[in-house]
């Protein structure tokens, strides 16, 4: 049976609504974006604190469902609209290393690079502090090893053989460590596998930057 979709995408440049719609493009599944600002704090419009009341993006909207987490919303659609081999599924021997790498992504590496972001970039200088800055930047360079050793290690993907949900809660995160320039000094093979991946024609336009 052909399920029809009605997704609404509330993006931004940069963000993590870059995740949802990279997904969305890969599985081909039409959606209408909904631009928001994020040039100033807080982000969006007095109106869209109805749509996220912390005022965040992404949020993910189909039919009476709203989601506000990237990770959350790539699951539900891939259930929901799926099959799709962007999931493993659970009689599949991967499930558990699947679900492992897609979550890290998120929940693993949020902190630190969100610490080093905040302390490099985000803060005006006078609110940077350079101890977190170098404490981030040191648990930042351990999940790299981590991913080099444990989630690449001689794959072209991290798990399943195939390019997954995985891959794209990760890429995102490298893309921030990327674009604050804390990823020249990352393991050659993490390099490669970012490299490998945002080639991919679909990342080139979720990853639009208008
Ligand atoms: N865990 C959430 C994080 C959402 C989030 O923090 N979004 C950032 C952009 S990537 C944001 O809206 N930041 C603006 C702010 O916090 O003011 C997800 O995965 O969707």
């Amino acid at each position: 049976m052909t399920k029809t979709t009605d997704f609404k995408l509330y993006h931004a440049p940069r963000t993590r609504s870059v995740r949802i719609r990279w997904m969305l493009e890969e599985m081909g599944l039409p959606y209408t974006l909904e631009k928001v600002q994020f040039a100033s704090r807080p982000v969006g419009d007095e109106a869209y604190a109805d749509i996220h009341p912390l005022r965040k993006v992404p949020v993910f909207i189909d039919g009476d469902t709203k989601i506000f987490e990237s990770l959350a919303t790539m699951q539900y659609v891939l259930e929901r609209y799926g099959p799709s081999p962007l999931a493993v599924n659970p009689d599949e021997g991967e499930f558990g290393r699947y679900l492992q790498w897609l979550h890290f992504g998120e929940s693993g590496m949020m902190m630190p690079v969100s610490l080093l972001l905040a302390h490099t970039v985000l803060f005006p200088e006078d609110q940077r502090d350079p101890k977190i800055a170098a404490w981030a930047k040191s648990e930042t360079d351990k999940l790299l090893g981590f991913l080099s050793t444990h989630a690449i290690n001689g794959r072209e993907f991290v798990c399943a053989d195939r390019f997954t949900a995985a891959d794209i809660s990760i890429i995102y995160m490298l893309f921030l460590l990327n674009m604050i320039r804390q990823f020249d000094d990352a393991p050659d093979n993490v390099k490669e596998y970012y490299k490998s991946m945002t080639s991919r024609q679909n990342w080139l336009i979720a990853n639009d930057l208008d």
